[in-house]
């Protein structure tokens, strides 16, 4: 096992990963920038180095300044949380050169799944459903006949993409050719890369995701799905575990299906196929080869400790349960507290007057921040995650309730209002919901 790692992140991420290499006896390097000297996971982690000024790009971002801190410290691995260098494939093998160790699948995954044409082949291929539509790149002169086979709508989307950037929908074959030049446009401003594929455009989905670990001896376990549906502008707000549109069938099916694909393509780590699911079936759109904001649902239900797996895996150990051993029990919900307007979603960063966390069976508080701490502009508006679990839905959503109106989080804006309107919405209530919801909802506030 490792003696000790450096965090590669910042936030209640940050301090997620130091709590479980705490619990392993492994030492924890923080990394900061200097806007984030205060910073809680600085003070939680054993050392800290600075690595740059606040702009994100030359600090949690600087990768230079990241392996010299690991050498600096005698850091042997580096875990990269969620977003900033996670998926970054040049920087997995730029750690691999230094002899260190990367906590996360192998580059040549996450290169593959950042490609999104190449992620959709070869899932495919492993015999994953994915949607209707072009096999591969679509040409401006292919795209009119490809929309006739797979019939209207269809969405345009990047290969470089991924969270809804350079994705067109085309209603109709009048709307075709502004479609696509609008998405290739789009691609070549973002990515510098103006491959587009089509798609069948599916009208109400639930977004659907399965969590799976495998290790370095050949086994793959999923530890069931994810519903992230509820969303705006492709920022998840909500995600529950399980779904209230799945039953244990349907679990077990796809289940099946994805651990035998990924143990297939000898994947390494932690990952989540993501699905769009409608009218009871499931449809590939990408994969996520790192840890999640939302994995503490996953945890609640299933008990096991997803870095801990993660950090296990990257020292070569192997898994310590197989998939029959894995019991999903009851039902859990996490709300994201943004430091934001609740409705508009304006970023409200500032300095935290009042400070209180809600408590008792089965609540979760995931934060990295403190009565008068100065939440910094710099970086994403995520203050803390709510986690509740309990025995079904309907308790949980109760219990939700009651943690809610515990929770204080002031002198800044925070979505906690937003959450103590949706627990007492009824079609929240009733499970139903697809990924327009919340932004018709919002449309109907006003917003
Ligand atoms: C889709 C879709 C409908 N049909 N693909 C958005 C981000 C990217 N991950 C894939 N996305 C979508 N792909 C087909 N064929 C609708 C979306 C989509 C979406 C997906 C998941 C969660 C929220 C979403 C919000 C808008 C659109």
């Amino acid at each position: 096992m490792f003696d000790k790692i450096l965090i590669a992140n910042r936030g209640e991420i940050a301090l997620r990963v130091i709590r479980a290499c705490k619990e392993m006896g492994i030492s924890t390097v923080a990394i900061h920038s200097t806007a984030d000297s205060d910073a809680m996971h600085v003070r939680l982690a054993d050392e800290s180095v600075c690595v740059g000024p606040p702009a994100a790009a030359q600090s949690y971002l600087n990768i230079p300044a990241i392996i010299a801190a690991c050498e600096i410290t005698g850091a042997e691995a580096i875990h990269p949380g969620y977003g900033f260098l996670s998926e970054n494939a040049k920087f997995a093998d730029i750690i691999k050169e230094h002899g260190l160790t990367f906590i996360g699948p192998t580059p040549e995954h996450i290169r593959m799944m950042g490609d999104k044409i190449t992620a959709k082949q070869t899932v495919k291929e492993l015999g994953i459903p994915t949607v209707p539509g072009s096999d591969g790149e679509v040409s401006d002169a292919d795209a009119a006949r490809v929309a006739e086979e797979i019939g209207y709508p269809v969405l345009i989307k990047a290969t470089a993409g991924g969270g809804g950037r350079g994705m067109k929908v085309a209603q109709t074959a009048a709307d075709l050719s502004m479609a696509l030049s609008t998405a290739r446009h789009e691609a070549k401003t973002a990515f510098g890369n103006d491959t587009v594929y089509m798609e069948k455009y599916l009208q109400k989905p639930r977004h659907i995701e399965i969590q799976i670990l495998a290790d370095s001896h050949g086994h793959v376990v999923h530890l069931g799905e994810r519903d992230c549906s509820l969303q705006r502008r492709h920022q998840k707000v909500w995600e529950e575990a399980g779904s209230p549109a799945l039953n244990a069938q349907e679990r077990d099916e796809i289940g099946g299906i994805v651990t035998k694909a990924l143990k297939k393509l000898g994947y390494l780590g932690a990952g989540t196929i993501e699905f769009l699911y409608e009218d009871g079936r499931f449809y590939f759109i990408e994969m996520n080869t790192r840890l999640q904001v939302e994995h503490p649902v996953t945890e609640a239900i299933t008990g096991i400790d997803i870095v801990r797996e993660q950090i296990r895996i990257a020292a070569g150990a192997p898994l310590g349960f197989i998939q029959k051993d894995i019991v999903f029990e009851g039902h859990a919900i996490e709300c994201r507290i943004n430091a934001e307007n609740p409705f508009t979603f304006r970023p409200s960063p500032g300095t935290i007057e009042q400070f209180h966390t809600p408590g008792g069976l089965g609540v979760r508080f995931d934060s990295a921040i403190y009565s008068g701490y100065k939440i910094p502009p710099y970086y994403d508006s995520l203050a803390g995650k709510l986690i509740v679990h309990a025995k079904n839905r309907n308790e949980c959503l109760l219990r939700l309730r009651r943690a809610l109106d515990e929770l204080v989080v002031g002198g800044i804006e925070t979505t906690i209002p937003l959450f103590q309107k949706l627990v007492r919405e009824p079609d929240i209530i009733n499970g139903d919901y697809s990924i327009h919801w919340l932004e018709k909802y919002l449309a109907s506030l006003g917003y």
